[in-house]
Parts: structure tokens; sequence; C-alpha cells
């Protein structure tokens, strides 16, 4: 069985992070090891204020000691939303020691969204976070995060020639793959980019737009591609797999939406995520 481990907060109400990455990875038939950089009382999306926040960062160095004592490896690392300057280096030596050269990294480097930062987070992050990406396999930022990932100004009308130029110049940072996810160069249309550096190729993935912002949409994009990947799914069909599934779980929050702002409706759409998965594991 695949083993992937996953590092982000947990908000407890608001599904994004792990309350997102947690089922959504499992019904891919992946195991999912956790490891929490922070607990808060909800996520720090618009709608919410007076969250609570305790930062993790000096329980890390323990719980991932323990887990070498145990011998534990992962096939995949997943890292989201982190807690605090400090743990960005902790999480890099934590890479590098469970690294072996068949691991697969994921980083998506979480600071913001509609090109505003996430609360808490500023240009030392910033600076801190492109250091992570540059450990990093695949990377997985939205406009906003590619825009202060490149020190340029956030758009949100970017042209494809413009996302294509981006995604190249963020794997000069030194990952392999770079993927802009809401990607979308018409309003009818909604999807991620990638571009894979070592074959030069370009890879789309585009549904259907539905219009508005859905909170977690990008953690869940994240955490489906992650889980693909290590299924061993070739990136046109992890790309696929993640923008269906995220366009799946919007059309399904639609009818509830004002009672259901903070988060999408991802449980209606986990069925058929795990059908779809089913080949690439052994049952
Ligand atoms: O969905 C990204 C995310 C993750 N974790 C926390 C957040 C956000 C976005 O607002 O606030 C705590």
């Amino acid at each position: 069985m695949k083993r992937l481990l996953t590092i982000q907060d947990i908000s407890c109400f608001g599904k994004c992070s792990l309350t997102a990455a947690l089922p959504v990875i499992s019904a891919m038939g992946v195991e999912t090891i956790v490891l929490p950089t922070a607990v808060l009382s909800t996520h720090t999306g618009s709608g919410f204020s007076g969250f609570t926040f305790r930062d993790l960062t000096d329980d890390i160095e323990g719980i991932t000691a323990h887990w070498k004592r145990l011998g534990l490896t992962f096939n995949t690392i997943y890292t989201g939303y982190l807690g605090s300057l400090e743990q960005v280096s902790i999480i890099r030596k934590l890479i590098a020691d469970f690294r072996t050269e068949d691991t697969l990294v994921v980083v998506d480097p979480v600071m913001g969204d509609g090109g505003r930062m996430y609360s808490g987070f500023d240009s030392k992050f910033v600076t801190a976070m492109k250091s992570l990406c540059a450990d990093a396999d695949v990377i997985l930022p939205n406009a906003t995060e590619a825009a202060l990932l490149l020190g340029q100004n956030y758009r949100n009308d970017l042209t494809a020639d413009e996302i294509q130029s981006m995604l190249m110049r963020l794997t000069a940072l030194g990952c392999g793959t770079a993927i802009m996810t809401g990607a979308s160069t018409d309003k009818a249309h909604n999807g991620a980019m990638a571009y894979v550096a070592r074959t030069g190729e370009f890879v789309t993935a585009s549904c259907e737009n539905i219009s508005g912002s859905f909170h977690s949409t990008g953690d869940i994009f994240s955490s489906v591609l992650s889980g693909g990947m290590t299924l061993g799914m070739d990136m046109q069909t992890a790309l696929d797999l993640a923008a269906e599934f995220t366009h799946d779980c919007i059309k399904a929050t639609l009818p509830i939406r004002e009672e259901h702002w903070y988060a999408v409706r991802f449980e209606p759409c986990l069925g058929m995520l795990a059908e779809r998965c089913r080949k690439y594991i052994d049952v």
C-alpha cells in the first residue's frame, strides 16, 4: 500500500488542509499519515474572525524523531499550510531526512488567494517558501502564490502565454514541475496548467467554470494530485482527476451554498473518487 505523509494545519471547523486532505487521500486508497503544523478553531479565510491558533512548531522534531526510530518511510511527502516561519527550515530538514531516490515531494505553497496574502504571512515567509519550493518535485501555487514566489504583481487576467512563462520561471526555483491551480484563460473554463521542466512539456486540465470563489478548493486539488501521483498516474491523468473532482465538489455545494459558504461539500463525491482510483490499487 502506498503511503503519503501530509504536513499542514488542522482547522477544526472549515474543511480545509488536513480535514480535507485526510478523507480525500484516504478515499483514493493511499495510507495517509498526518503531521499537524498548527491547530486552529477555524480556517483564517474571510467570514471567520477571532479564531484560535496553536502553533505546533515545537512538537514537530519530537514526532519525526520517533518516526525515525520506528523506521517509517513514505512514498510521498506533501506539504500545505505551515504555521510559522521557523517551520519551513524544520520541514526542509524533515524532507532531507526522509527522502529517498523514489520519494515524491509535493509542496503547495499556501500563502494567499485572490491577490491577497492570508493573515499571518509576510515577505520573510515568501522567501522561506521559495527555498521549500526548491526542494520539491512538484509545486502547486495558485495565481496569487505564483506572483508572490516570482516577486511580481498579481493579475487575474493572465493569458496562456503569461501562465506558461510564469510556470517556466517557477521551475527555475529548483522544482521539477510547477502547476498553476485555478488557471483559466477564458471565463467559461477553470482548471490547471503544469510545466514539466525535464521534458519541456505543458499539460492542462480544464472544466466548466462555476463563477464565484470557493474556499478550500486549492487544498482539495492538491490532495487529489498528490494522491494520484502517489498511485502512479501520469501527469495528465492526475491533473484531469484533480480538476474534475474539485469541479464536482463545487457543483455539489451549489444547492447549499448559503449555509455552506466556508468550504466545499466534498463528501458526496468521495465514492466516485474512490471508484476512479480502484484500478491503481490492489483490492
Ligand atoms: O485553504 C488554505 C488554508 C489552510 N489552512 C488555513 C487557512 C487556509 C486558507 O485560508 O486559513 C488555516
